[in-house]
């Protein structure tokens, strides 16, 4: 039997102390479910510890994605309000194993969400959109993991900036995308590489995470999944993420 409450505290420690751990499924093995139930309990951890849950992250909804890390299933994690970064911010790099960078789409609910919605359903609970970039930062010595392992530890999910809202009525299914880091363009893509159209990711959400957590908030963030491989962040770069349509986002590494 997997000790659910042993693993969220080792992976929470890795997250707090900023130090690699082996992979779980290293020493023996570890189901989904379980998997999901450990991310829970470590994340329990954080909120007891202060922090609020904001959100909701997808993650390897697009190709490049689940070929960089070479795990090819839908995953999800949880986003608290200590992991937002304000737009420009500093972030500081001793903080972390070893960040990576991604482009990404937010999505801000109006509404709550959950189980087996249509797009149109889904979309219907949107306030607005933004452009954002997610920092990961697998707590697994070299960022290799297996999907179990990738799962307990919050999807790699370690921080978040969103740029401006912009109202979700336009077409958003295929803007260009550009991240630059100190102006030199590393990533350039399209919302069109998140599952074809983001809101099928937004759609994944209601289904996986919100039938975990009861239902998605009003209020919650949503992050749709980078649409690129992501970058390994150096002290002293400035990274933008630019995209059509819907502006900038950018956070410095200190
Ligand atoms: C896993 C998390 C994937 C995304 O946007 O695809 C993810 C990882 O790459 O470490 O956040
Ligand atoms: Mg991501």
């Amino acid at each position: 039997m997997t000790d659910i409450q042993t693993y969220a505290e080792v992976v929470d420690e890795a997250a707090r102390t900023a130090s690699a751990i082996p992979q779980f499924t290293s020493s023996g093995p570890l189901s989904v479910a379980d998997a999901y139930a450990v991310q829970a309990a470590s994340i329990e951890r954080r909120l007891k510890r202060g922090e609020k849950l904001v959100g909701v992250k997808m993650g390897l909804t697009s190709r490049a994605k689940m070929k960089q890390v070479n795990v090819d299933e839908v995953v999800w994690g949880r986003l608290t309000d200590a992991m937002r970064l304000e737009e420009g911010a500093s972030l500081s790099k001793r903080r972390f194993v070893h960040p990576r960078i991604e482009p990404e789409l937010a999505f801000l609910l109006k509404a709550p969400l959950t189980g087996e919605v249509t797009a149109a359903e889904a979309m219907a609970a949107v306030a607005a959109i933004a452009p954002a970039m997610e920092i990961i930062d697998s707590r697994y010595q070299n960022f290799k993991f297996a999907l179990p392992d990738v799962i307990a530890d919050n999807s790699s999910s370690s921080g978040f900036v969103v740029g401006d809202w912009s109202s979700p009525t336009q077409d958003f299914s295929n803007l260009g995308l550009v991240m630059e880091v100190d102006g030199r363009p590393v990533e350039i893509g399209s919302t069109a590489a998140i599952l074809g159209n983001p809101s099928r990711s937004l759609v994944a959400a209601a289904r996986l995470a919100g039938a975990a957590l009861g239902r998605l908030e009003a209020g919650w963030i949503i992050l749709a999944g980078g649409a690129t491989a992501a970058h390994s962040l150096k002290v002293g770069e400035r990274v933008r993420l630019t995209m059509q349509n819907l502006g900038s986002v950018s956070i410095r590494v200190a």
